[in-house]
């Protein structure tokens, strides 16, 4: 598979960085987030995956060893493991990572919305078929297409423990129809039709990938054989477009933001998006078609 296309060297040109998001959809730019923010998330993290046995424990803190049965969003010890990932003040805190904001605001202007709903995922090395599917995040998130992603890895993420690929112009082509799938947010995109190349590189801790809610992207299966991958996903669109209800509250929607903010130290992040007047508006779901193409 190629690579990303770098744009660490236009990381401060406000105009060749709207370039490149407009000709491919994403932006991969290098050594760009705070390392020692995402450290304290991806510490955060691993202890409170030691402390339920998933991640076997060690001398390291950054390790992430497991030699735990696979466990996936949606099954129900899943959720209250998640749950307390959910109320860790470092994985919400460095969503305002100043840097990563700023690109947000290079493509979007000034008004910018973070979705409150962020998103933590931790991906078993043994479960490959419960791979992230092709997927659009606009099936998932709606309110607006112009809302973009920040994907990171909490920490280096070489092709062995997979990361995430893009398909390369792909937000040009629309909404693409759906079916069913395995995997992180259950639906697959059509997008053998479109063409285009599929390009991801390895991660460095500190580097970052964008990408347009019409973007096609997939994750890469988890080939380590023993360590679980950390990562967030973070969105943002403007504060002046339709938001969908759903991502003003905590992802998977069983924790209120009081329950979340329970053991915090700062109030700075607390309810950031209520400075704004929003507008929103509710999902609309998405019909999936069946493989051989009859709605369901
Ligand atoms: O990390 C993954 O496996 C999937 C992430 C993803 O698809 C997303 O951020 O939309």
């Amino acid at each position: 598979m190629n690579s990303f296309v770098d744009s660490s060297n236009i990381r401060n040109d406000e105009d060749a960085l709207r370039r490149q998001a407009d000709s491919d959809g994403y932006l991969f730019i290098r050594n760009f987030v705070d390392k020692d923010a995402i450290l304290q998330a991806r510490r955060d993290i691993i202890s409170v995956l030691r402390e339920v046995g998933w991640i076997d424990d060690g001398d390291d803190p950054n390790e992430t060893i497991t030699s735990h049965a696979p466990h996936v969003s949606g099954e129900p010890e899943f959720s209250p493991v998640y749950d307390m990932v959910q109320c860790l003040e470092s994985f919400h805190t460095l969503a305002h990572d100043k840097a990563l904001v700023s690109v947000i605001g290079h493509l979007l202007g000034d008004d910018v919305l973070l979705q409150p709903s962020n998103i933590a995922r931790f991906i078993f090395p043994t479960n490959l078929e419960q791979t992230t599917p092709a997927h659009q995040d606009f099936v998932h998130i709606q309110g607006t297409p112009d809302v973009w992603t920040a994907w990171l890895p909490l920490g280096d993420c070489p092709h062995s423990m997979g990361g995430l690929s893009v398909l390369s112009g792909s937000h040009k082509h629309g909404i693409l129809p759906v079916s069913r799938s395995l995997g992180a947010g259950g639906l697959r995109a059509h997008f053998e039709k479109i063409g285009g190349e599929w390009v991801s590189s390895p991660f460095e801790n500190g580097d970052i990938l964008f990408f347009h809610s019409h973007t096609v992207h997939k994750g890469l299966p988890n080939l380590s054989g023993n360590r679980i991958r950390l990562s967030v996903d973070y969105r943002y669109q403007r504060a002046s477009d339709p938001v969908m209800d759903l991502v003003l509250t905590p992802h998977q929607g069983r924790l209120s933001w009081e329950e979340i903010y329970k053991e915090w130290k700062s109030t700075e992040f607390q309810y950031h998006w209520e400075k704004y007047e929003l507008t929103p508006v509710e999902k609309v779901p998405f019909q999936p078609v069946e493989e051989s193409g009859q709605s369901q």
